[in-house]
């Protein structure tokens, strides 16, 4: 046994896993674990069995990387089965998180013991799956469906002290879980045979099942569109319904077809492109993060405030810089409205609200960057803005401070030009509301060190954020994309098409807001000044930011915002604007239909994304869909633009990309040469591997 350790105390045996680097439930684990099961059962002298493990986890769940792939026996229910019908008790030792399948193991135990740092949780509803070894029936008999119901629906993990509170764990010990739980085992075996958790009834009550229905109505109206949450209340449903065996026969169908399921592939992909984003190629592994003990903010706007309040959010006392007093008054005003709307909703306590705004110093000048280890700029988007400062800190901030800004398309090589230290330079690009979402873009030019790149991935999962390196060029990665998309749905709307079109084929592809719904709200002006700088036009935006409609927040920019109306109305005035450009263009207009202009303002950004990954801007496909999912709203079920480029087939994309440019005239749509590539070889951007960048 490669995975499993079997030892003994006293007359019960102690099965310790070890599957680095969190005990994922692999085949070699489900086979070692099974063997050391059946040793235990034959084994005359022992009693009891125990199953701990070692490392941070106790089981992270089923190894997601075998999905997909043909079932190595035994399968987990298989191995569920035989320690649930087990003629000797067996108690689970729970000293770090037990999770999806690793739940299902202790459930499956007759005994749970377990230290507070355990984390008890069916996260599986993440991966747009549902329990497979159990879970929707061991948990509701163990605790009650009004309970059991709700954890698997939000996949959030409950503490052990909760988890003793519902009857989950058995018994809370401060730590050696194992000494315990070989007590409780020894225990156990002088009272017969052992308790099944799965044969349990009694919390299955009439009252239980009417509860349990209400929720799952209220669960149906929320999420209704995804499969698994139906599959989810069938299979809870089973456990009222159906005899055991055929209740889990139920679930284990609906978790098969769910593992099937493009939805849940694309959600499965996402949770390894996340934490292959975290490991830049090429980066000196040597390079060890710089010590962060206090940071400095520059600019308490919105994107300023928002940046500070995720120091304080981490417990990292931040200074708060403006030019003048109003300024840091007003920002830190917002930062405190924006604490008290968490308060309101309950989701911070008021304590916690006043801990974080003490971390928080407003200072004017920017002096008050002397002492920082970190200082990020978030002013105006202007370059020599930008380097007036960063010439500025770099006489005032201390050696060795990290020096970062939050542009969030500017050449990150020219500010750091202006500084004696230009390899402690590096960009942190926010996304608004900072506070908020989980994208952090580190953007990294040619000349930063290396162990500043390596602090910045440290930072970015301190403050809670999913880091992604990415090169230092126009829009880096995201807002690079974005623009091909944004040129797109302008072309749309001379080619034809309304903005309520081509919002209603974005929301029906699965974003929350369309382009033109988004740009009313973020302001159509602030594109409208990028274009102006950068000496560049769009007939339809720029016609409407000269007629002053910048959107909500002039009560009209695409669409009409009567009376404040957060959601707009089609306005006749555009739409006859649009022709009238049209028109001057010499364009016949014609109608399209939702699947074109997915197509039409999706595939630019894809050609847009093989560029990047042809320059090294992204180091592999998976970055550029990281940074999609967690900075602009992508659907999650979706996997991201590079991820959906290759369920469409990149040779339809580069077929439509050409079309595209013939009917345009725009050099540009031609396909890249890595897309016409792969396209060509019948490849994927899954087969392209990462690059150093
Ligand atoms: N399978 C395979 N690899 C996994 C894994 C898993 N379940 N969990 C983590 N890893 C890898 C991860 O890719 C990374 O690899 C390394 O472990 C460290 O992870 C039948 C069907 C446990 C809280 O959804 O939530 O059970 O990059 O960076 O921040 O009903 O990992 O080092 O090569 O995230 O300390 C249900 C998923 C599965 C839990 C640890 N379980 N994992 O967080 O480390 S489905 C989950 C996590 C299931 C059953 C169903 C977290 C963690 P590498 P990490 P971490």
């Amino acid at each position: 046994m490669q995975t499993v350790t079997l030892t003994r105390q006293g007359q019960v045996a102690i099965a310790t896993l070890h599957n680095p680097p969190v005990n994922a439930l692999s085949a070699a684990l489900r086979a070692d674990l099974l063997q050391a099961l059946a040793l235990a059962l034959a084994d005359s002298d022992v009693v009891a069995l125990v199953i701990a493990a070692q490392g941070k986890a106790f089981i992270a769940g089923a190894d997601i990387s075998e999905f997909g792939k043909p079932p190595a026996p035994p399968i987990l229910p298989d191995l569920l089965a035989a320690i649930e019908n087990a003629a000797k008790p067996v108690v689970a030792a729970i000293q770090g998180v037990a999770l999806g399948g690793g739940l299902e193991v202790a459930l499956a135990c007759h005994a749970r013991v377990a230290t507070p740092a355990a984390k008890l949780g069916l996260p599986e509803i993440k991966l747009g799956l549902i329990p497979g070894a159990g879970g929707t029936q061991r948990l509701p008999r163990l605790i009650g469906a009004t309970k059991a119901f709700p954890m698997m629906l939000s996949g959030e993990p409950i503490a052990a002290q909760k988890a003793l509170a519902l009857g989950l764990a058995d018994k809370l010990v401060e730590s050696d879980a194992v000494g315990a739980a070989v007590a409780l085992a020894q225990e156990l075996a002088g009272k017969g045979a052992p308790s099944k958790t799965g044969e349990r009834a009694d919390k299955l009550t009439a009252g239980d099942r009417e509860a349990f229905e209400a929720l799952a109505k209220d669960a149906l109206a929320k999420s209704g569109d995804m499969p698994n949450a139906m599959a989810l209340i069938e299979a809870v449903r089973g456990a009222f319904t159906l005899a055991p065996a055929e209740a889990h026969a139920n679930e284990r169908a609906l978790f098969v077809k769910l593992v099937a399921d493009d939805r849940s592939k694309a959600l499965r992909y996402a949770f390894f492109a996340e934490r292959e984003a975290a490991k830049v190629p090429g980066l000196d592994e040597s390079a060890k993060p710089r010590p962060i003990a206090r940071a400095a903010v520059i600019g308490a706007g919105t994107m300023g405030g928002g940046i500070a309040m995720c120091f304080a959010n981490a417990g990292i006392p931040v200074t708060l810089i403006e030019t003048t007093q109003e300024l840091v008054d007003k920002g830190l005003e917002r930062v405190r409205g924006t604490y008290g709307f968490s308060v309101k909703r309950g989701s911070l306590s008021e304590a916690a609200r006043d801990e974080r705004m003490a971390l928080i110093t407003p200072h004017v000048g920017l002096d008050g960057a002397a002492d920082a280890d970190i200082v990020i700029e978030a002013a105006f988007e202007e370059m020599g803005v930008k380097q007036e400062i960063f010439g500025t800190l770099d006489k005032i901030a201390k050696p060795g401070a990290i020096l970062a800004s939050n542009t969030s398309y500017l050449d990150l090589a020219e500010i750091a030009a202006v500084t004696s230290r230009p390899a402690d330079v590096l960009g942190l690009h926010f996304f608004s509301p900072a506070n908020v979402m989980k994208l952090l873009e580190i953007v990294r030019p040619a000349g930063t060190a290396a162990d500043v790149v390596a602090t910045a991935l440290w930072l970015g999962r301190k403050l809670g954020k999913v880091p992604v390196v990415v090169g230092n060029c126009f829009g880096f990665v995201g807002n690079r994309m974005l623009a091909q998309r944004t040129r797109a749905a302008e072309r749309l709307l001379i080619a034809g098409a309304l903005p309520h079109e081509v919002d209603a084929a974005l929301t029906g592809f699965g974003f929350k807001m369309g382009p033109f719904a988004m740009s009313d709200l973020a302001g159509n002006d602030i594109g409208w000044r990028t274009r102006k700088s950068l000496g560049k036009t769009a007939a339809v935006a720029d016609a409407l930011c000269e007629a002053g409609r910048f959107g909500q927040k002039t009560g009209k920019g695409y669409y009409l915002y009567p009376e404040g109306a957060r959601t707009g109305e089609r306005d006749p005035e555009v739409e006859a604007l649009i022709a009238r450009i049209s028109q001057e263009k010499g364009v016949t207009r014609r109608s399209f239909t939702a699947d074109e202009i997915v197509a039409r303002l999706m595939d630019p950004m894809v050609n847009e994304g093989a560029r990047i990954l042809e320059e090294g801007i992204a180091a592999r496909p998976g970055d550029i869909d990281i940074v999609w999912l967690n900075g602009y709203n992508w659907p999650a079920w979706r996997g991201g633009p590079m991820h959906w480029a290759d369920s469409v087939g990149l040779d339809v994309i580069a077929r439509r990309l050409q079309a595209q440019a013939a009917e345009s005239g725009d050099a540009s749509l031609e396909p890249a040469p890595l897309l016409r590539r792969l396209a060509a070889e019948g490849r994927g951007f899954s087969s392209v591997k990462a690059a150093a960048a």
